[in-house]
């Protein structure tokens, strides 16, 4: 089951895990990991040390290989850069931004490195930059998301690179995997499946949020701010938009999402908590471990496919 991204990465399934905020701590990781995908620590707003001990605890949990997710807004941003060098982490990847300043070190370091773009432009430039492969992230992802949708953006960038590319936003089975490759992706990236992994911290009210909603339960803040995160719909949500079609500042709508995402994710407040979950939460109808989902998802396209 070889792609150039397993043969990069040095994993036995071409599945990554999201490096989401808050949900990507050294359970998940560490359990994406030993069941032969890649999981990764999302290092999102947390300082560096914090960052330190939850790869350190999920060494203890798996000799496999994971990786970081440097979330470039983070004002510790830096310090994680230097922090991965230090720990031999073998592969990152970032978020929300461009990780230039930090390529040549990383590259010295020997370590593999996967932006998340989300437009034909930035994959080209990290490519010129010596990324070794990207994630192309459509905006059914949840979070902070982009403009384009993945069926259209996994082809372009498919396209405009030599480097592999991995599809993110809207993945949660083996159809999804099948459709992504049949794209131009050679792994896919899958957030949402894994949040309600039994091996996912993440409170239960969360997981059955993500659970029980449909299709259109989804929903865009913060289009005016120009920082788009896609949240399930709550109270939290609908006051937001309100106030955001109402002209709120930009400091009042950032107030109203400040820890919001822990008081969803930590206290299991869905209600008044920021729910960042994908488009495809309506399809996920069940808790597995990470092992089911990764085997299931691979047995599915294998089916639809017949590749490997
Ligand atoms: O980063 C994500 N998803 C995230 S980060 C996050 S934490 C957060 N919380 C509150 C406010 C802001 C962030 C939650 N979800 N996905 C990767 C991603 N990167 N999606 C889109 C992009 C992206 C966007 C613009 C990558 C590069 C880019 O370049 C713009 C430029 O020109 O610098």
């Amino acid at each position: 089951m070889k792609t150039r991204v397993t043969e990069l990465l040095g994993v036995k399934y071409p599945i990554i895990q999201g490096g989401m905020a808050w949900v990507a701590e050294h359970h998940l990781a560490a359990a994406v990991s030993e069941a032969g995908g890649f999981g990764l620590i999302g290092a999102a707003s947390a300082p560096a040390d914090i960052v330190r001990e939850e790869i350190r605890k999920a060494k203890e949990l798996t000799n496999n290989p994971f990786g970081v997710n440097i979330m470039l807004l983070n004002p510790n941003a830096e310090d994680i850069a230097n922090l991965v060098v230090e720990e031999n982490i073998p592969a990152i990847t970032t978020g929300a931004g461009t990780p230039e300043k930090f390529m040549a070190m990383w590259k010295d370091a020997g370590i593999k490195v996967i932006p998340v773009v989300a437009s034909v432009a930035m994959a080209k430039r990290m490519e010129r930059c010596g990324a070794d492969a990207v994630v192309v992230e459509g905006m059914e992802a949840g979070g902070h998301i982009g403009s384009q949708t993945t069926m259209t953006l996994v082809p372009q960038i498919a396209d405009a690179v030599n480097i592999p590319v991995i599809a993110a936003g809207g993945i949660g089975d083996g159809r999804g995997f099948a459709a992504a490759w049949m794209l131009g992706a050679e792994a896919v990236q899958m957030g949402t499946r894994f949040v309600v992994a039994d091996e996912s911290i993440v409170h239960d009210n969360y997981k059955e949020r993500i659970i029980k909603a449909k299709d259109i339960d989804s929903v865009v803040t913060g289009q005016s701010t120009g920082h788009p995160i896609r949240i399930l719909r709550n109270q939290m949500s609908k006051e937001y938009l309100q106030k955001e079609k109402e002209g709120a500042s930009f400091e009042e709508l950032e107030y109203m999402t400040l820890g919001a995402l822990r008081k969803a994710v930590i206290e299991g407040d869905v209600t008044r908590g920021s729910v960042m979950a994908g488009q495809i939460a309506g399809l996920i109808d069940r808790k597995q471990s990470c092992r089911e989902i990764i085997e299931e998802v691979m047995n599915e396209a294998e089916k639809l496919l017949h590749i490997f």
